[in-house]
């Protein structure tokens, strides 16, 4: 197997675009697939401070790694969830890989956020007191504190790690259920707007296979288990359903994800914009909330014991 561009022996085959990729040719293809994503969906520009949400597996730190290596003024933000041993281990991960070189260099830095020790609670216990699933109370969080760091660290942009593979998952699940106002909200740039920093997923030409991948090459170490809460999980389901088409017609997940994007959000437009007018303020956080307690605060409230008075 020889590289397409360079004609070098071949390390790694991506089907999806009938080639084979040296090393060099592969990383400068992942970057270019980067690249390509934030310009043609106009994600950030090089004055602008992007934070990006590192959890210390393979997406996000390739996906900073690709901002740094293409120029950009990338911090990371690590989230302390308090799920066991799972978190301590994916938080050094991230700290090593912001000790490194490519980090220091640029003069980069990663800020850590740790829920149980700043909030006082970790995401198994907000899951159970709220009688939500694991992944929802989370999920949750994650939006509400990465979006509170990026407007309280003056960063014009939050950049998270998501994937084709995940995008195209969570596609296949809005699409299997028609929650047509998840559909309008399913976009690779989610403008700023009162109380929200701009959020961007520049992965989105980038399956888990290339991003793993990536790592390898460049030697970045990551976490590789799966968090122990996603057990079950939905979108797994479908991540496999994809991949059992995608074996027999490569080429059809990105079809699928990058061809909604393209005919079928404009079509979405009125219904974004008229959630978007709903937003108020949290009374308690001031965060943008239609209630007046937002969810978060809400799930604080429950996950966290009484103090005396
Ligand atoms: S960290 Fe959180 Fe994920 Fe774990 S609890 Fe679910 S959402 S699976 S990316
Ligand atoms: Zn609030």
């Amino acid at each position: 197997m020889k590289c397409k561009p360079c004609g070098s022996p071949a390390v790694i085959e991506v089907r999806r675009h009938r080639a084979a990729f040296c090393r060099d040719c592969f990383l400068h293809h992942c970057r270019e697939q980067v690249r390509r994503a934030i310009s043609s969906h106009r994600m950030l520009g090089h004055s602008e401070r992007v934070l990006v949400a590192v959890s210390g597996g393979k997406d996000s730190l390739a996906l900073w790694d690709i901002l740094l290596a293409l120029g950009f003024q990338a911090d990371g933000v690590y989230l302390g969830l308090g799920i066991g041993d799972y978190s301590d281990t994916s938080r050094s991960y991230a700290a090593r890989y912001a000790d490194s070189p490519a980090v220091a260099e640029r003069g980069a830095k990663l800020h850590v956020i740790d829920i149980p020790t700043e909030h006082g609670f970790a995401i198994p216990d907000a899951a159970r007191a709220t009688k939500r699933v694991p992944c929802s109370a989370c999920g949750l969080s994650k939006r509400h504190l990465l979006n509170r760091a990026a407007l309280d660290g003056g960063y014009d942009v939050l950049a998270t790690g998501h994937n084709l593979d995940d995008e195209a998952a969570v596609l296949f699940g809005n699409v299997m259920q028609w929650h047509v106002s998840y559909l309008a909200r399913q976009r690779p740039v989610l403008p700023e707007t009162a109380g929200f920093a701009r959020r961007v997923k520049p992965l989105i030409r980038l399956g888990e296979r290339e991003t793993a991948a990536y790592c390898l090459l460049t030697g970045i170490d990551y976490i590789v288990e799966e968090c122990p809460m996603a057990a079950g999980n939905r979108h797994l389901r479908y991540k496999e359903t994809l991949n059992e088409i995608e074996d027999r017609s490569p080429g059809a997940k990105a079809a699928f994800y990058l061809q909604f994007l393209d005919q079928m959000l404009p079509v979405l437009d009125g219904v974004a914009e008229a959630e978007r007018d709903l937003v108020g303020e949290c009374s308690r956080c001031g965060a943008p909330s239609s209630a007046e307690i937002c969810a978060f605060c809400k799930l604080v409230e429950r996950a966290t014991p009484p103090t005396d008075a």
